[in-house]
């Protein structure tokens, strides 16, 4: 069939609207009218030639909602007219990772999602009889987009496609950071670097898990109301305190008899290899957690002393929020529904597809929390 899609031609060029070919769902496979994606950074990342995995020409997205249309032999699990959001971390409850209970990071299909290609190693994609790569397994930049049945979680019907999309990357990578991997308790003290569209979701999971204390850290004062607007409770510019941000927050961060001071948990959601070594180091003597869930850019490295770990701080790092994404996303979308999760504010710019490419001069400037491209 055709399909119309934004393609990523070659590193550091806009992305170019146009009619593709896309061969139908094979074994184990569905064929999804996307119905709304978000543009998320690691699009931008991969776009701007900085990812050293980035595959071209490829057929960006991963932050998508919409309907299946088509289903391949041996399906079970969905059907056609079944909503779905497409998983970049697929849950085939088969593999090793699957059945260990201990990580969200299924193998069954890795390898070949990583080289853009669908399990069976082909690409479903093309132009002109030319190959075009999928990306992180979704390619939700297209119209219609085939993907594994492993890789979709079914959802609730009654759910507006043009806000679940956020779902599928931004709002379940920043509460599941929160519930999954951190498993934040009521009362608990936290601190959040960062308060774009990661941030202010991890924001959300806190007061969603009534966190006491949750403090926001940006560079940008503007992101001070937004922090607000989803339960922070403090707000810290690191350009406008004397000296440096750890003891400050440290100090902010004593409570009770406790004179040690520190958070019980804290979150990296900037990409930047420094606001990770603050956010360890402003976690709490003897239990504190500090969460990255920020990218770095390639080759960039973290450094602390070990004696930030030797006196009882972890650091660890979550993919997706370490969501079960075929399991977790469906009761996501459900929480959204009853009003315990709000997406509707976040959701600040909607673009045509031929308007994609402002979706990425407005994530740039700094302007956008979220842009959403509605088909
Ligand atoms: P964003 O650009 O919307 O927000 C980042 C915020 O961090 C901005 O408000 C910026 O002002 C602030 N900031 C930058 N450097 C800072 C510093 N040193 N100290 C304090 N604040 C600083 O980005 P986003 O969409 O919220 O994404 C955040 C990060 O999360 C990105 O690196 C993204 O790739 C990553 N991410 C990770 C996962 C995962 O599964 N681990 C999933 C989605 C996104
Ligand atoms: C999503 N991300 C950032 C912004 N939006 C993001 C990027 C990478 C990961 C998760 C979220 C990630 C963490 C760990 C891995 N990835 C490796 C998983 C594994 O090896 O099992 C990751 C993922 C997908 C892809 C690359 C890296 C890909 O499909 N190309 C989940
Ligand atoms: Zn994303």
């Amino acid at each position: 069939m055709k399909t119309k899609a934004a393609v990523a031609i070659a590193a550091g060029k806009p992305l170019e609207i146009m009619e593709v070919d896309l061969g139908g769902p094979r074994e184990g496979e569905v064929l999804v009218e996307i119905k709304a994606t978000g543009i998320c950074h690691t699009d931008e990342f991969t776009l701007s030639g900085a990812d050293p995995e980035g595959i071209f020409p490829s057929i960006l997205g991963h932050e998508g909602a919409g309907i299946v249309v088509d289903i391949g032999p041996g399906v079970t699990s969905v059907r056609k007219g079944d909503h779905v959001i497409p998983l970049y971390t697929p849950e085939c409850r088969q593999c090793p990772s699957c059945l260990s209970r201990k990580t969200n990071l299924c193998t069954a299909i890795r390898a070949t999602q990583g080289q853009g290609l669908m399990p069976d190693g082909t690409s479903r994609f093309s132009a002109g009889g030319e190959k075009i790569f999928h990306y992180m397994g979704c390619s939700t930049f297209s119209n219609f987009t085939v993907l594994p049945e492993i890789a979709v979680a079914k959802v609730n019907p009654d759910a507006p496609f043009d806000k679940i999309c956020y779902i599928g990357c931004g709002v379940t990578t920043g509460i599941g950071a929160v519930i999954n991997t951190a498993k934040v308790e009521p009362g608990a003290t936290a601190i959040v670097f960062g308060l774009g569209g990661i941030g202010l979701n991890v924001i959300q999971g806190l007061r969603l898990v009534g966190a006491d204390m949750i403090v926001g850290v940006d560079l940008n004062n503007e992101k001070k109301a937004w922090g607000e607007r989803f339960g922070m409770t403090h707000f810290v510019n690191p350009k406008e305190i004397d000296g440096d941000i750890v003891p400050y927050l440290v100090n902010m961060t004593k409570r009770g008899a406790d004179q040690i001071g520190g958070a019980d948990y804290t979150f990296d959601c900037t990409g930047s290899v420094k606001a990770m070594r603050q956010a360890l180091e402003s976690c709490h003597r003897g239990w504190g957690q500090s969460i990255i869930i920020g990218v770095a850019g390639a080759g960039q490295e973290i450094a602390t002393r070990p004696f930030q770990l030797v006196t009882g701080r972890v650091w660890k790092g979550t993919a997706f929020g370490g969501a079960r994404g075929r399991t977790d996303v469906p009761k996501i979308v459900d929480w959204y529904i009853a009003g315990k999760i709000e997406i509707d504010p976040m959701i600040t710019h909607r673009l045509k597809i031929e308007e994609i490419n402002k979706g990425f001069d407005l994530m740039h400037e700094g302007k956008s929390i979220r842009t959403v491209v509605v088909y």
